[in-house]
This record gives structure tokens, sequence and C-alpha cells, in this order.
């Protein structure tokens, strides 16, 4: 496995190359060119500077999240097929320099989905907590609202403000698409891509539904196992890979993420690690990646993923913000390095074990 760190780039994020390049073991960064409006080409040359600037730091570049999805491709319009054309076009930009892995959701409107993104625990640290009593009071637009304003001064990952900016009406327009218009959408544009992907040594990974269930009456297609089983088995390609999200399909405390693991090791090529706790009300907080801190069985999960061979590339995910750090919600420097230890530690209990 190779250990990576996502990176918002250079002026867009408060943390440094450096600072990433310090954490033990960190071999590349996850990255996207977060200015491009969705569903435009991502041209070589910007593709190229970030690169260079990582590879001054020793780190690689080979994991992209996201490429967004143009909502008109989850929603089946005509102009999908422009937008498709220019998905391969990113890919084969990316696969000049070498990137192995995209990673993508196909969420309808919002990507993923918080009611708090400060919320406060027991020991003064804050994390992202989802309410499960706030979302089902509130309409979207005041819960949209309330996560902008909560997020200071940083934009919020894979909310790109063009997809927000008419919430009403992209309502509006999912009224007639349900669970199984939503997956012929999503074949439909991995039967245009997955070739283009396989020529270009790219494997793509799509991100579970964060929550994994349907909220404000959205189809949702990427819950669990059986959701999973369908879409590797849609279309039979090695470039139609998942990424494991443990805390996106942890939030349904009915997923068997240990199972989940194993049944599919062979298509996870990018695996994000995080931890969640549960409460009784079907509320959860994102918790530091410890086991005894949350619902997860966060190295029994690692160790799935060992014992079956897998040698993707690996993130902590969100953390918890900590030591009064200002950064971006779920992205900051020290609980996502302090997850990072805690999953190597993991790790090489195991592989030292079985050098034995
Ligand atoms: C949130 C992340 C998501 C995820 C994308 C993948 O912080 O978990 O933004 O990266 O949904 O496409």
């Amino acid at each position: 496995m190779q250990m990576t760190f996502r990176w918002y780039g250079e002026g867009n994020d408060s943390i440094t190359l450096k600072q990433i390049r310090q954490i033990p073991g960190m071999k590349g960064v996850v990255w996207a060119l977060h200015d491009i409006p969705v569903g435009e080409v991502w041209p070589l040359e910007r593709i190229e500077e970030v690169v260079k600037q990582a590879n001054a730091y020793d780190l690689h570049t080979q994991v992209v999240e996201s490429v967004n999805i143009h909502e008109d491709i989850k929603l089946g319009l005509p102009s999908r097929d422009q937008y498709i054309q220019n998905y391969k076009e990113t890919l084969k930009n990316l696969g000049k320099v070498g990137v192995k892995v995209v990673c993508y959701n196909f969420m309808p409107v919002f990507d993923w989905f918080r009611t708090d993104l400060f919320k406060e625990m027991e020991d003064g640290s804050t994390a992202l907590y989802f309410d499960s009593e706030k979302v089902q009071a509130l309409t979207p637009e005041q819960v949209v609202k309330n996560m902008e304003e909560n997020a200071k001064d940083f934009t919020l990952p894979g909310w790109e403000p063009e997809r927000l900016r008419d919430l009403q009406s992209l309502f509006e327009q999912y009224r007639n698409i349900d669970e199984g218009n939503l997956l012929k959408n999503l074949i439909y544009f991995l039967e245009e891509v997955c070739p283009v992907a396989e020529s270009c040594g790219i494997k793509l990974a799509i991100h579970p539904d964060d929550p994994p269930f349907s909220i404000f009456g959205l189809p949702r297609i990427v819950k669990n196992k059986e959701d999973i089983q369908r879409i590797l088995h849609a279309v039979d390609s090695p470039a139609n890979g998942i990424t494991f999200c443990s805390g996106s399909l942890g939030a349904n405390l009915a997923n068997d993420l240990v199972d989940i693991v194993q049944s599919f090791a062979h298509c996870i090529p990018f695996a994000h690690i995080r931890n969640v706790k549960h409460f009784e009300d079907g509320s959860f907080i994102e918790s530091s990646h410890l086991v005894a801190d949350g619902s997860l069985p966060i190295t029994d999960i690692i160790k799935a993923l060992y014992e079956n061979g897998f040698d993707g590339y690996i993130r902590p995910d969100h953390g918890r913000h900590i030591w009064d750090e200002e950064c971006r919600p779920g992205y900051g420097l020290y609980d996502r390095a302090l997850g990072a230890m805690y999953i190597h530690g993991a790790w090489d209990a195991y592989v030292l074990k079985g050098k034995k």
C-alpha cells in the first residue's frame, strides 16, 4: 500500500507540501484542479504544474480526487455527450503525467453532507457532524446556507458553487430520476469512459454516497455491498473500480465493512480510512481514527485490506480540528497526520507478523 494525503493545491490549502512530506511514510498527494468548473477539460499545462510542485517535495501525484461529474451526465440529458467527451480528454491528459487512479462520485446535487462542520467534542476538539433530526426537519436550502456560513473562509470540497447556484431547479430536475434511472446514467457514462481510462492506464474509483442513504428524497446508488456489486458487474473493465471509504459506508451500521473489503479487494485501487461514532438517534460524528473512539472496526478493515493483497493507495480521511488549527473542515494537518500514523502502525503490525 502507498500512503497519500489529500492536498487542495498551492494557495488553496493551509497545509504546505513541506509539512505533508514530513509525515512519516507519506508517498504522494491526492489532488485536483479545484478551480476548473465541473465539466470542463483540465488543461495539460495546469496538470503539469501540480506534478512539478509535488515532485519538488518528493511526493507523487498518481491519485486524483475528484474529477467531478457534470449534473447533466447524472441526469442523462442530451448535453451529457459533450461533457463525457470532455471527461475523456481530461483522463487522457492525466494519463500523460502518470496518474493511476481517478476518484469520482455519482451523488446527485450534493457531494458529502453534514449539518455541523465544527461540532465540539468532549475533549474540546471539533469535528464534522450529521444531525439526523435536523436533516429531517430542515429544507436543503437552509442546511446548505448553514454549512456555507460555517465553512469560515474555506470552500467545501466537492461543493462546486456552480452546482449549488440554483438548488431548487436542480431538485426539480431530479424529480423524475429514481435509482434505476441514475444507475442507467452511470452505466452509460462508464461504458464510454472505461475504454479510454484503460488505454491511459487509469483506474476509475467511484466513491460511495456520503451518507449512504437518501437525503431530501434524492436517489443514491452507491450505498452498500449490493450497489457496489451491481456497478462492478454492469461494466466489465479493469478500469471500473471503487474507492473504499470506511467513513461513508460506515455511516450505515448495517454495512459490514470487512465483508465489503473481502468481497471487492481486487477492485479497490484507493481506500479512505476514517472512523465515525454513531448515536442512537441516527446521528454520527467523525471521531479520531482510533477504534475506541468510534463505532467502526478500523484495524479489522486494515487487516482485511492487507490479507487480501491490497496494493493500492490509501489516505487518512477527514480528521477532527485539534490543537487550535484553523483549517478546511475535516482537512487539517494534525489529526489526519495522526490518522496516517495509526494506519501505518496497524499495517506494519500485520506485515511484520506475516514475515515471522
Ligand atoms: C469529502 C470527501 C468527498 C469525496 C468525493 C469523492 O470530504 O469525502 O468530497 O472526496 O465525494 O468524489
